[in-house]
């Protein structure tokens, strides 16, 4: 162990579009965590890692604390239970500019843990302070270690929130060496690529019943060809299928070529993305759909 190093795992919870995994991607520099405006975006546990010269932090971005209607929404709350087993640290975290009675719920609930706990409020570029002040005079009751006020978007608080938890870090050693910024395999990344480029681009019903399944990738590694990936999308009705492709295929390509942007940058080559929707009823509460997709704990 190198003397004097910090680290530890800090989980970030809270209800869904608060901005945690904003937050998480905004810490550790890189986009690990894809990010939408739909409510349950992210539905596993995600690392990130924070590496510094004497310190490193593990963030573990959580799927939003909702009430689960699904077996894919219990494999969810499951990921966010997991998540805090183990950490050093915990962020609750809050949207200022639509705060409910479901936050304060949260906030209430993780507010006891054993461990350090700040509370993280978000998204104080869309509020002005007549609303931000009584919120954090609100808070304040809770008997936490830190109020955060941050934007994660445009990187306000962000050093005072670094700051905070490294000073609540323990000793320990470098988990993970400096170019590691996830756990996730690129198969997964590039999965979560094209369902946020879904999410991004439907509305209402669609996104939540969105699932994407790689089925393979060739020529990887060899440049002067492009990347084929081949890719599943699965959604739960005909009707969402109609949706999913559009007038003349038109939806279907906007996600496409916009996965594959990311993608190219991703892996630093050209891409040839083909994407096949698929639908599958009721994929959420289908043990073997959530298999094939991923959602299951190890
Ligand atoms: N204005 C503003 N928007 C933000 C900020 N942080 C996040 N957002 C937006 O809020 C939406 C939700 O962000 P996410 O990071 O996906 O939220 P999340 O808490 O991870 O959501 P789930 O994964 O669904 O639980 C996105 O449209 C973000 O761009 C912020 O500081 N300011
Ligand atoms: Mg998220």
């Amino acid at each position: 162990m190198q003397k004097n190093f910090h680290s530890g795992f800090a989980a970030i919870l809270g209800r869904p579009n608060v901005g945690k995994s904003t937050l998480m991607n905004a810490l550790v520099g890189e986009k690990v965590a894809i990010v939408s405006p739909r409510a349950q975006t992210t539905r596993s546990r995600i690392m990130g890692v924070m590496t510094q010269e004497d310190a490193q932090i593990v963030f573990l971005d959580t799927p939003g604390i909702h009430t689960p209607r699904t077996r894919l929404g219990e494999y969810m709350i499951k990921a966010v239970r997991s998540a805090l087993e183990d950490v050093d640290a915990v962020l609750v975290m809050l949207d200022a500019s639509d705060v409910r009675a479901q936050d304060m719920e949260i906030v209430e609930k993780y507010s006891h843990l054993p461990v350090p706990v700040a509370i993280v409020v978000n998204k104080i570029d869309l509020v002005d302070a007549s609303v931000l002040a009584p919120l954090l005079q609100k808070l304040s009751a809770y008997p936490v270690k830190a109020w955060l006020p941050v934007s994660a978007r445009k990187g306000s608080g962000l050093d005072e929130l670094k700051e905070t938890l490294l000073s609540w870090m323990p000793e320990g050693p470098k988990y993970f060496p400096d170019d590691m910024v996830t756990d996730q395999p690129e198969r997964v990344i590039i999965a979560e690529m094209v369902r946020e480029k879904a999410l991004r681009n439907l509305r209402d019903e669609v996104p939540h019943g969105i699932g994407v399944e790689i089925l393979s990738i060739e020529n990887q590694g060899d440049e002067k060809r492009a990347v084929t990936i081949h890719a599943n999308v699965y959604c739960e009705k005909e009707s969402h299928k109609r949706i999913l492709i559009g007038k003349q295929g038109e939806m279907l390509r906007r996600i496409g070529e916009q996965a594959r942007g990311d993608i190219e940058k991703l892996l630093g080559q050209k891409v040839n993305l083909q994407l096949w929707v698929k639908v599958r009823p009721d994929w959420r509460n289908r043990q073997e759909d959530l298999k094939t997709l991923g959602y299951t704990q190890e």
